[in-house]
């Protein structure tokens, strides 16, 4: 393993490097909004393929846009030891989401380098495409694709909101070839490590720098559309209305009372989105869209959960007469993080005289997919008031150094 001392993380070039990731936005900053194969994306992701390349990595980008950096090893056909997240931002997000991974995943590549560091197994640092749901409905489509986990015939089947099919989007944005090569061969990669912010609170309340994630909790979302009979706001009366967001706040009430009630603290309910037609103040709703999102740590409790919210939406729906239709994105297993990789990456901080402490993530990543074909742990550093998918998310130079640093300990460690 490498000797501790010689690893430094350039922290002064890694926040210059953030920074003018944070520009390149399609909103002002400081703003981050960068959906998949926008042109704020394509140039997001040619700013860090540049500056992969002026390190000496090789880059390469499969069909879905997945981009992979590789530092080459001396044993050539070993599994490879991977790393990264993903770059592209939900409307009205912060600069930090994501992009720790991968601009921290660079610099503890260059680290090692500096160190004089030779890995045997390769090191890959990947970008992987829509880790956010934003543009498809579903989110980890890279990586998805990537572990065989989505079907190439499932994946252009996707629409964005505008009704264009993935496969026009992603070749208009360059990426062209078969989805049916994306799916990587067994045994590619000997172990996966993704550095991200927590996304949560337990770390600064705690006052630990470090948190290595045990598991990741198990995402599940789907739509509910409720058909109503609409009307004038004025001239219909109340008796006998058909109101489909009246039926639909119901199920809105009852998605946050099957979550409290699951009796565990892992489980959580949000409906994210809710689209009201025709939208007009003196017209009564005739159609609602929810979008839902449940996680549990525990994919059984989750599906009791979603059930609940299901026969909350089937009675609403026979006592109003309102049509209710449930169309389904994704209900994902957990997973478990190898133990092999989360002792590498203790012994990575106790390494550095690191406090860190054994957590769950709550928030899915594209380590959740990359856990099928690869043993996972992903590693987590504070962010300020556990805020994150805003603005004024916040990580400070000095824990993303820390985690970068562990990062590149971990990685020497797992490469041989
Ligand atoms: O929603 C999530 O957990 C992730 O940030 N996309
Ligand atoms: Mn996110
Ligand atoms: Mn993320």
């Amino acid at each position: 393993m490498t000797n501790t001392q010689q690893i430094k993380i350039d922290s002064a070039q890694l926040t210059a490097e953030l920074d003018a990731l944070a520009k390149i936005s399609q909103e002002p900053a400081p703003v981050v909004t960068r959906v998949v194969f926008t042109e704020a994306d394509l140039r997001a992701r040619a700013y860090v393929k540049g500056l992969c390349t002026a390190a000496g990595l090789d880059v390469r980008e499969d069909a879905i846009g997945n981009t992979f950096a590789r530092w080459n090893g001396s044993d050539a056909k070993a599994g490879v030891v991977g790393t990264g997240s993903h770059i592209d931002a939900i409307p009205n997000a912060g600069m930090y989401d994501g992009v720790v991974g991968v601009l921290g995943g660079l610099e503890a590549i260059r680290a090692l380098q500096r160190a004089g560091y030779k890995p045997k197994r390769s090191i890959e640092l990947l970008i992987f495409t829509a880790e956010e749901p934003t543009r498809f409905g579903i989110g980890c489509l890279g990586s998805r694709l990537l572990a065989g986990t989505m079907t190439p015939d499932a994946a252009r089947a996707l629409r964005d909101k505008q009704e264009l099919p993935l496969e026009e989007v992603r070749t208009a944005a360059g990426f062209i070839g078969e989805l049916e090569k994306v799916k990587l061969p067994a045994g590619y990669y000997s172990a996966f490590v993704e550095l991200h912010i927590e996304q949560g609170p337990i770390l600064e309340r705690e006052k630990i720098p470090l948190g290595v994630v045990t598991s990741i909790a198990a995402p599940a979302s789907f739509r509910l559309w409720f058909e109503g009979e609409g009307g004038h706001a004025g001239g219909k009366l109340m008796p006998g209305r058909r109101d489909a967001l009246v039926a639909a706040s119901e199920v809105v009430i009852a998605t946050e009372t099957a979550a409290l009630a699951s009796g565990a603290v892992d489980t959580v309910a949000t409906v994210g989105v809710c689209d009201v037609f025709p939208g007009a103040v003196n017209s009564i709703p005739s159609r609602v869209r929810l979008e839902l999102d449940v996680r549990d740590t525990d994919s059984k409790r989750r599906d009791a959960v979603i059930g609940k919210i299901l026969a909350a939406a089937e009675a609403v729906g026979k006592r109003k007469e309102i049509g209710v239709k449930t169309e389904w994105i994704n209900a994902d297993e957990p997973a478990q993080s190898g133990e092999e990789i989360v002792a590498a990456m203790c012994a990575a901080c106790e390494a550095g005289g690191h406090n860190y402490q054994r957590m769950v993530s709550r928030a899915y990543h594209d380590s959740l997919f990359m856990a099928r074909i690869a043993p996972v742990a992903m590693l987590f550093i504070p962010c300020r008031g556990g805020v994150s998918h805003r603005p004024d998310e916040y990580a400070s130079p000095e824990d993303i150094a820390r985690g970068t640093e562990v990062l590149a300990r971990t990685l020497a460690s797992l490469a041989g």
